[in-house]
């Protein structure tokens, strides 16, 4: 492990980081991680709401989130959605649908409200592009904070030869700068410091124990590498835990602990004992 890495991205506890958090989901998810000692968000990218709802009871016990792509679900109802939030609220975990706006703000709370995912009605956290500007939080934020709802913020991507540049990135932050009370993190690849001085939590795709790539450009890297090297703080992870021929109970177990450990081994390199 690499001390250099961690002087840049100190580890600073979750339960240390709680108070620095206004918006109710983020000290909601930080308390869910502490308690469950998981950082795992586990990505469920089915097709059918009963494989969806499946996984979720199974994985449940050992993940702090659930990512879904609603859009994705042939047989999406408001049956599937009770049955989610009910599952939610047995395991403890809270729900992300992984919705990527990337639109102007008016169309996007259309997006977020209405249609028939009316997302801003079940899911805790949702995520957006910055390519329109700031009108997109905006949009977002006056449709999903009263519902007392929380946004991430693309800031970089996971995927071969993404278009997202360093300024790009750094673009984003100031925007999130702009509205920590809705905009709780980043989907990133690695800890992004804001010139403000917020804290934000950062949430990471393209984590995977046994393979590196699928084909169609996605990267993968080991829960070591994001939490150790990079001070991310949540693995997202999709296929390496239920791709065909894979148990997704123990391999949901097995992301769980791998994400924990590097969680310690962190804290441990911050605190120079290792
Ligand atoms: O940069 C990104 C951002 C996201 S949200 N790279 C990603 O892969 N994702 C999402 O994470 C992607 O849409 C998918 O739902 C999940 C990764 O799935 P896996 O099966 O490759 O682990």
């Amino acid at each position: 492990m690499s001390t250099a890495a961690a002087a840049v991205y100190p580890r600073v506890s979750y339960e240390a980081r709680r108070p620095r958090f206004t918006n109710a989901v983020a000290t909601q998810l930080l308390d869910l991680i502490i308690a469950k000692q998981s950082n795992l968000c586990v990505s469920a990218d089915l097709t059918k709401a009963a494989d969806v709802l499946q996984l979720a009871d199974q994985v449940g016990p050992y993940i702090c989130m659930l990512k879904t792509h609603a859009d994705i679900i042939e047989d999406f109802d408001a049956k599937f959605v009770e049955a989610l939030q009910k599952l939610a609220e047995k395991h403890r975990f809270m729900i992300f649908e992984d919705r990527k706006f990337a639109d102007i703000g008016n169309t996007v709370q259309h997006q977020y409200a209405h249609g028939v995912h009316k997302i801003a009605d079940w899911s805790h956290i949702v995520n957006a592009h910055t390519l329109p500007g700031e009108g997109i939080i905006s949009g977002l934020k006056a449709v999903g904070l009263p519902k007392q709802r929380a946004l991430l913020l693309l800031a970089q991507m996971s995927s071969a030869g993404t278009l997202f540049t360093e300024a790009y990135t750094q673009q984003t932050v100031v925007l999130a700068d702009k509205h920590p009370d809705f905009v709780i993190g980043f989907i990133a690849q690695r800890a992004l410091p804001s010139p403000a001085g917020n804290d934000y939590l950062v949430l990471t795709p393209g984590v995977g124990l046994d393979d590196k790539g699928d084909g169609l450009g996605q990267q993968y890297r080991t829960p070591h590498d994001v939490l150790v090297k990079d001070g991310c703080d949540v693995i997202i992870v999709g296929r390496g835990i239920y791709k065909p021929g894979r148990d997704p109970v123990a391999e949901a177990k097995r992301y769980q602990k791998a994400g924990w450990d590097a969680y310690l081994a962190s804290l441990a390199a911050a605190a120079g004992r290792k």
